[in-house]
């Protein structure tokens, strides 16, 4: 009785400060290629947290879309480069958020990773992709189709625009590298389509800057509440 009203304070606070979070671990152990989750549902106000925990890892969380999942799309986030090392282990992990601004259009994403790092292909067609806000839109055939994609666009993207945004670059601590490309500053343009802004150069700086940052800490908080409660 007395714990589930703890809980249910928790999950109030958390709401009222708009913390409502799915986290997303990017690359699986050994380099595998993969988002985890991969399809879920995220309502407006919601920070979708990657969580570059696969080690060795070079992957990238860039927007797509349902005709073409494996390109960029036009005004579309994009993490750029996060490489982690095989060892030693990151903790905390280079991280990056984004928020849900429209929960009524399908969020495709994918990983321009080319390179080999596991597996045969590159990461696109060996199923590195995932959908937020599926709706009625078919994600085993997305997976398909990206699984048959010609090619994988690297053209480099920036934070966002209206159906979801970043606010900054990855963080990354200590050991892991952004490699190229800090995202451009969201655009100003109208409507979702962001794509005038050009792609600036790294900022790696300001990304170590913040690097300490991490679901550990939001974990720890929500702890430090319960035993307060
Ligand atoms: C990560 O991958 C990118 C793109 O293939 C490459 O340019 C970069 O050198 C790689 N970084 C590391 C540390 O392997
Ligand atoms: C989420 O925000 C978008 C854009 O403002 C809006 O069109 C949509 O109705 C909102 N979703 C809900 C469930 O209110
Ligand atoms: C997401 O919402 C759609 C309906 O819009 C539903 O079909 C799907 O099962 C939901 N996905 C998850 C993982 O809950
Ligand atoms: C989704 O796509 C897969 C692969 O093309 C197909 O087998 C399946 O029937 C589709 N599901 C629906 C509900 O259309
Ligand atoms: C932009 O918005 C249109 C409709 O308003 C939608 O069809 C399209 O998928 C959106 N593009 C992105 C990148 O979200
Ligand atoms: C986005 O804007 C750019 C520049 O104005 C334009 O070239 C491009 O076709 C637009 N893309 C979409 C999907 O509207
Ligand atoms: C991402 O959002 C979570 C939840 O609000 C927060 O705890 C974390 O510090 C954020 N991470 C970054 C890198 O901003
Ligand atoms: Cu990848």
């Amino acid at each position: 009785m007395r714990t589930s009203s703890v809980f249910a304070v928790l999950a109030t606070s958390a709401l009222a400060y708009g913390q409502n979070v799915v986290k997303v671990a990017v690359g699986g152990a050994g380099g595998a290629p993969t988002f985890t989750p991969n399809n879920f549902n995220a309502t407006n106000g919601t920070i979708v947290q990657f969580q570059f925990t696969g080690a060795p890892g070079n992957h990238t969380v860039t927007q797509s879309s349902l005709a073409s999942p494996c390109d960029p799309v036009a005004g579309g986030f994009d993490s750029g480069w996060v490489a982690v090392p095989a060892t030693p282990a990151l903790d905390p992990a280079p991280e990056w958020n984004i928020t849900i601004n429209n929960d009524q259009i399908p969020i495709w994403f994918y990983c321009k990773q080319l390179n080999l790092v596991k597996g045969p292909k590159p990461h696109c067609n060996l199923g590195m992709v995932g959908v937020i806000n599926v709706g009625a839109k078919n994600f085993t055939a997305f997976v398909e189709s990206a699984s048959a994609a010609p090619s994988v666009g690297q053209a480099e993207g920036g934070l966002g625009g209206a159906v979801a945004t970043a606010t900054a670059p990855p963080t990354i601590p200590s050991g892991a590298a952004l490699v190229t490309g800090a995202p451009a500053p969201a655009g100003t343009g109208s409507g979702n389509n962001t794509s005038s802004g050009a792609p600036s150069q790294p900022t790696k700086g300001s990304a170590l800057a913040t690097g300490v940052n991490s679901g550990v800490v939001f974990l720890a908080t929500l702890f430090g509440m319960a035993v307060a409660l």
